[in-house]
């Protein structure tokens, strides 16, 4: 059966693939699972059809017969374990790359967050340049421990796996990807990320979303 997962039908990230779907997108390509996109409005995310397929109104959602399932974490963790390629076999090495998209999702990706929200927020504040160092600071911890520990691995633990999706898609966000060059082998790492042709086909997929949009705009300006 084809899923369906959602995605935005105008991302505000202008198809740099930094909305969450993208994690998603990229997990159906590594199994080579062909999927079917709902776009959906930002008005739409707060309308009852997509609150029942996710309660807090955001973008990706997957459904496949009867199971709806919300959480880009849990929708990729879900693609990995009905196909082969994205856990290893051997039952503590799974564990352990679950692991680490638990990392990814909650110690890498917190700060990363926090420090956008910040900027994006707090911009015009008296406190914005006496914080920022502060919040700098708190990627760089996280950053400094995964630069350690990868090393010059190519990937987290053995082969690619889920968690090196999830953790190469946290890495892309701005406030991370800002700070990266001081980590040559985490820039190293996103750019293997980038250069899997399953992460070329979720991008260009959703890479044609915006230029559909964008085109669909600019002709209703010019007419
Ligand atoms: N924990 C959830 C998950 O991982 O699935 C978080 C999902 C989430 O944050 N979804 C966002 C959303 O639907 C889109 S991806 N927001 C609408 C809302 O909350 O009303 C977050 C995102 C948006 C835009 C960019 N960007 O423009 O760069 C990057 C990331």
């Amino acid at each position: 059966m084809t899923p369906t997962i959602t995605a935005f039908e105008n991302s505000p990230d202008r198809g740099r693939g930094l909305a969450r779907d993208m994690a998603v997108r990229w997990a159906l390509e590594e199994v080579r699972q062909p999927y079917d996109v709902r776009l959906v409005s930002f008005k739409a995310l707060k309308e009852r059809a997509h609150l029942e397929r996710n309660p807090f109104g955001q973008i990706p959602t997957y459904e496949e017969g009867d199971l709806a399932l919300f959480e880009s974490g849990a929708i990729v963790h879900h693609i990995a374990e009905r196909h082969a390629g994205l856990l290893p076999d051997d039952p503590n090495a799974r564990a352990r790359a679950i692991g680490w998209m638990f990392a990814a999702l909650t110690t890498v990706q917190e700060p990363i967050v926090e420090r956008e929200a910040f900027i994006l927020m707090e911009k015009d504040r008296s406190w914005y340049d006496e914080r920022l160092p502060l919040l700098d600071e708190r990627v760089r911890t996280r950053l400094s421990a995964l630069s350690r520990r990868l090393g010059d691995a190519d990937w987290l633990d053995g082969g690619f796996s889920a968690a090196d999706l999830l953790m190469v898609n946290v890495l892309r966000r701005p406030a991370a990807s800002a700070l990266l060059p001081d980590y040559p082998n985490l820039s190293d790492y996103v750019a293997r990320g980038e250069a899997r042709p399953a992460f070329k086909r979720a991008f260009d997929a959703q890479y044609a979303v915006f230029a559909a949009a964008s085109a669909h705009t600019e002709a209703k300006e010019e007419a």
